[in-house]
């Protein structure tokens, strides 16, 4: 154990026995860059058994009751619910999965910052550890907490999953990335969840995503109701999963009118990396700058959104936000077109979480502004 952790990332070296000190304060900065993004530490082998429905159902009550209560949070309600197997249990066995190994538990996160991820993701993981929940595995996508699994101390060691889903990274979803998937939870879902008995048991509430079964249908695909085994989940059940984000890369723009040029930057921008994500300057924005595009924000975002190398589309709301959207996104690379090289707008954010910055040759010819006066002659005649 001690070898692995000190070999892969050069972190501080965890003491096995005391995890709450060391545990999420001290959530894996980024190391130069964005290499290793995904982080793991466990602290006990991750045994998956199958547990009775009467043992689960225990650990649910229990961990309900505290996420229920938001006095021992100072006041604040986290928003849970359970997800996947649990859910999908509850609605379709009235009960835990046949042979279900553990308890799903979401947590929904705003994102601000990375340090303000790991504070409310322990103010939780605190909670649970103080009711004899022991953590036994954490994970972390670009130093923000994703998922802690803890054994229930006081009840065979039964398994609660704790994922925690983020909001204010992808506009209109929840976000969670963990050692093999993303997943990017329609935010309706959440904001919708709704409180409801667990089977045969009135007052053992939780709360589950609403509607419960078009959730399940975005989570399990159109056959949800089939009851399948692991090995037997294909492709349909499983359309939410997306890879993890390897190199991510950013670019910014006012995407009038969309263009030849503007497609040449996007696609050579998203050679750089598996993850481009495009910001779109607001109206506002672009008020601000004196610029007066003939397409409203919306109306430019859309054909970026279609466009199948772009992973993340986002509106741009000032000017000054490109360090929050870098830590936001984990990026690699910034790209524009060198008509703004050298400008103090984007030199001001070379190498900030070792972000590389790279102007690229524009494409002659061809400009929104030259579009623009094109329409107007055309209407104007
Ligand atoms: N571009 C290009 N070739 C063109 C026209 C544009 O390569 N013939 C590039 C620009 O250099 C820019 C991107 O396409 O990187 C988007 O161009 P605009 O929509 O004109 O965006 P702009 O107003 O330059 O906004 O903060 C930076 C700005 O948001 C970039």
């Amino acid at each position: 154990m001690g070898a692995d952790i000190s070999a892969a990332a050069k972190l501080p070296s965890l003491p096995y026995s005391i995890p709450d000190r060391l545990f999420l304060g001290t959530g894996p900065e980024l190391i130069g860059g964005n290499t290793g993004r995904i982080f793991m530490r466990q602290h006990r082998n991750f045994i998956k058994l199958a547990y009775p429905a009467s043992v689960l159902r225990e650990s649910l009550r229990r961990a309900a009751k505290l996420l229920n209560d938001p006095e021992r949070f100072g006041g604040w309600q986290p928003p849970w619910w359970i997800g996947v197997g649990t859910a999908l249990g509850m609605v379709r066995e009235q009960n835990f999965l046949p042979n279900e190994s553990d308890i799903d538990v979401r947590i929904g996160l705003h994102y601000q910052s990375n340090q303000q991820a790991c504070a409310d993701a322990l103010k939780v993981v605190r909670c649970l550890y103080r009711h004899d929940f022991l953590p036994i595995r954490e994970v972390y996508f670009d130093g923000r907490p994703m998922q802690v699994a803890f054994y229930d101390q006081t009840n065979d060691h039964a398994l609660l999953d704790v994922y925690f889903f983020y909001s204010g990274v992808s506009e209109g979803h929840y976000v969670n990335v963990n050692t093999a998937t993303l997943r990017r939870k329609p935010a309706a879902f959440v904001e919708n969840r709704r409180a409801v008995s667990w089977p045969g048991y009135q007052n053992l509430k939780v709360n589950v995503p609403w509607p419960v079964e078009d959730y399940l249908a975005w989570r399990f695909g159109p056959e949800w109701r089939i009851p399948k085994r692991g090995n037997e989940l294909g492709p349909i059940d499983n359309a939410c999963l997306e890879p993890v984000p390897r190199v991510s890369v950013l670019t910014y723009g006012t995407w009038d009118l969309l263009h030849a040029g503007h497609h040449n930057l996007l696609q050579r921008a998203a050679e750089m990396g598996d993850h481009l994500v495009v910001g779109v300057v607001s109206d506002e924005l672009c008020a601000i700058k004196g610029k007066s595009p003939l397409q409203n924000e919306q109306q430019r975002a859309a054909p970026l959104r279609d466009l199948p190398f772009v992973k993340e589309v986002f509106i741009q709301r000032n000017l000054d936000q490109k360090e929050f959207d870098i830590e936001r996104f984990g990026i690699s690379h910034l790209v524009v077109g060198d008509d703004w090289l050298n400008h103090p707008r984007f030199e001001q954010v070379r190498g900030y979480r070792g972000v590389q910055l790279h102007y690229l040759p524009r494409t002659p010819g061809i400009s929104s502004t030259q579009l623009r006066a094109a329409q107007q002659a055309g209407q104007a005649s």
